[in-house]
């Protein structure tokens, strides 16, 4: 090109780049986000005079563990608070709640939609009770908390992200304060900064954090605030009575809404060209409540609940074993390969009835609740925490590729009986763990997260399951068990329009002729050789003649063919802008949280009871962290920890998905009955302005 062509080129996109239309079109703004900015949430009535009054309550109580009454002394014993509207104060305390404030909030664990909104409902409550108080944002997560990475939160960053989701303005990170070491950072970051309070965005594990730090910094007279997030929904919190004080985190509603509207696209796209079966694995590290949610919001085919699969007991292996005076231990609990028979099944019941499509849900965490791999995590688990914590080098370091993990491992299983050092792993562990594919082991090899944490998301759960029910379903088709039904008017079309009697041939062919509606070929016709010898045996042709094409056209639609097409739905849904619902929790999570720290509460998560009624019976109120921390395995080791929940296979919410399982299913001729939730809509009414789950759970009280 010439140098003269070049540069006029060069002003051409010049001039283009200064279009009007090129500018508006390739702006960074749109109407959705600059609406969505001008969004003011609704705030609960207890917030409206602009001042709050805090008083505990005896009515809820808890089982405190042992463990947490000696870890945690100064603040076991807080009890649940609630915020109420006040008029005015006695003079110290107003004085008090006005003052000054120097307040530091910190992102941690995976983002959540709605994160933006509690640093809004903070910076509004805290400024307009006094103006000069200074919001630090500390960055990349509880590493800036370490290192005094901080940033003051202005007015300008928070309009910029106002109901927007993710957690760009400070940004996140997994990194746990759980040493002296990192403790005494995090303290000397507080004090340089003259904190009043820290406010700890995060979920289970980092509410964990907020209640060590909580007593740690008790008497600095550093206030700690926790904050419900995490899509996953497994804070949730419960008093003894069963009385629902938190009914889910925040930024679920967004992820399960933005999963659903996915795979209900999904749903309609597989209705349509009707050859694949379509493999959802949704995010949820270990519960299943993003999954009951997609299933109650898209009914798609079949949703697998992890928690559904661990009560699961094999009647049959029972009887049998009791017939010999035994007791199957193997018997409780679903194993991997009964759990792809189960799937196996539905696939083949869709298949009888002409439905060789659908779609299956899968929740990431399933394999916690499959007792043989749980066994194996932590195994796995113990050994690699005792390898960092007694050699100098990482174990993933020590062993980068699998192979040398796996000799590792089987150097294990033969010392483990002579040395008495690391019992866990015996040949029998080595011997399963040797019969399961490589990549599979690799997954159960991962890395763990810097919360001991098995990190469910980097292993291929659909790939493992699917490739079990791939194999079950190859030996069910070599038995002949496993066909295409054929819808009988187009059996006996086809063979009508091939001068064929229909009537002769059909009885011959299928092993439901006179009653099906979809006809099943015999299972003694497995090829086309098999199908021969039944014609010529029912006298339908001679030895020296071919099959009839028409029959042979079909022969070859009955036999199935399983398509698989998998998806993993996580950290799209995670980053979506929040629902209307998440926008308007987490706006007022921030006025509660200014709301307990202006009224001197320390080692409390701020929450909002009455989630799932009416927005005008939403009430803010404070919840003691230390009384709802339990023991768990951490790093092969047991640690004190918020107790995660998961779905309760007794809830509404789940006993109405069993209940409508076989329907969702659609085994049966006819339409599936898959429903379309559509996209988050941020303006105007939405047919349901909250989590399905929540709705039907409100309806036990
Ligand atoms: P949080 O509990 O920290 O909010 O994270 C939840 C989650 O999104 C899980 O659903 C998922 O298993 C995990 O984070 C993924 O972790 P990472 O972001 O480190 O890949």
């Amino acid at each position: 090109m010439s140098q003269k062509k070049a540069d006029n080129k060069a002003d051409n996109i010049e001039d283009l780049l200064n279009n009007p239309v090129a500018v508006k079109a390739t702006s960074n703004e749109n109407k959705e986000i600059v609406e969505r900015r001008g969004y003011q949430p609704p705030i609960c009535d207890v917030f409206s005079s602009g001042l709050t009054i805090l008083s505990d309550t005896d009515q809820y109580g808890f089982t405190v563990d042992r463990e947490a009454k000696k870890k945690l002394p100064k603040i076991i014993n807080h009890k649940v608070q609630l915020i109420s509207k006040a008029a005015k104060l006695k003079a110290g305390q107003q004085k008090q709640y006005y003052k000054k404030r120097n307040i530091g909030i910190v992102f941690s664990g995976g983002p959540a939609p709605g994160g933006h909104n509690v640093i809004g409902g903070l910076f509004d409550a805290a400024k307009k009770a006094n103006p000069k108080t200074k919001i630090y944002g500390f960055l990349l997560g509880p590493d800036g908390i370490i290192e005094n990475e901080t940033v003051e939160i202005t007015a300008k960053m928070v309009d910029a992200y106002r109901n927007l989701g993710g957690f760009s303005m400070i940004k996140t990170g997994r990194t746990k304060i759980d040493s002296r070491r990192k403790m005494a950072f995090s303290k000397k970051t507080c004090q340089n900064l003259n904190l009043d309070a820290l406010i700890i965005v995060g979920g289970d594990d980092s509410n964990t954090n907020a209640a060590f730090l909580a007593e740690e910094f008790y008497d600095d007279k550093i206030q700690v605030i926790g904050i419900p997030k995490t899509i996953d929904g497994d804070i949730q919190v419960k008093d003894l009575e069963g009385n629902i004080l938190c009914a889910i985190s925040f930024g679920f509603h967004t992820a399960a809404r933005a999963f659903s509207n996915e795979i209900s696209n999904l749903c309609t796209d597989s209705g349509s060209d009707v050859k694949y079966w379509h493999i959802c694995k949704v995010m949820g590290r270990v519960a299943s409540h993003l999954a009951l949610e997609v299933a109650l919001q898209t009914h798609a085919n079949m949703t697998l609940i992890g928690e559904d699969l661990a009560e699961y007991i094999d009647q049959d292996r029972i009887i049998m074993a009791k017939k010999q005076g035994i007791i199957d231990y193997t018997a409780y609990g679903m194993t991997l390969r009964h759990l792809s028979r189960v799937i196996c099944n539905a696939i083949i019941r869709r298949a009888g009835v002409g439905k060789n499509y659908g779609v299956i849900v899968i929740p990431e965490g399933i394999l916690e609740f499959i007792n043989e791999i749980q066994v194996f995590i932590i195994k796995l688990n113990t050994i690699i925490a005792y390898y960092n914590q007694t050699q100098d080098l990482d174990f993933h370091e020590a062993f980068p590729i699998l192979e040398d993990k796996l000799e590792y491992l089987r150097r294990l299983a033969k010392t483990s009986r002579e040395t008495n050092i690391m019992t866990v792993w015996n040949s029998r562990d080595d011997d399963l763990f040797n019969d399961i594919p490589g990549f599979f082991q690799e997954g159960l090899l991962t890395e763990r997260d810097s919360h001991g944490n098995f990190q469910f998301s980097l292993v291929e759960t659909d790939k493992v399951l699917m490739g079990l029910v791939r194999d079950y379903l190859n030996i069910k088709k070599e038995k002949g068990l496993y066909k295409t039904g054929i819808k009988k008017d187009y059996f006996q079309k086809v063979l009508k329009q091939g001068d064929l009697d229909p009537e002769k041939v059909g009885p011959v062919l299928f092993k439901n002729y006179i009653n099906g509606e979809f006809l099943l070929v015999r299972e003694n016709i497995f090829s086309f050789k098999t199908l021969k010898t039944a014609l010529q045996k029912a006298d339908l042709i001679t030895k020296a003649q071919e099959i009839p094409a028409p029959i042979e056209k079909i022969y070859t639609k009955s036999v199935p063919k399983f398509k698989t097409q998998a998806h993993f739905y996580g950290y799209d849904g995670r980053g979506n802008d929040p629902t209307c619902f998440d926008c308007n929790y987490t706006y007022n999570l921030g006025l509660t949280a200014f709301s307990l720290i202006a009224n001197g509460a320390t080692g409390q998560m701020a929450a909002i009871k009455n989630l799932e009624k009416d927005f005008s019976l939403w009430q803010p109120i404070g919840i003691p962290i230390a009384p709802l921390m339990h023991l768990e395995e951490r790093n092969g080791k047991l640690a004190l920890v918020l107790e995660k929940s998961v779905v309760d296979v007794n809830s509404v919410s789940f006993q109405i998905v069993k209940a409508l399982r076989e329907k969702w299913l659609a085994a049966v001729p006819g339409e599936d009955n898959f429903r379309q939730p559509g996209p988050i809509r941020f303006a105007g009414k939405t047919e349901e302005d909250r989590p399905i789950t929540l709705v039907l759970n409100a309806l036990a009280n």
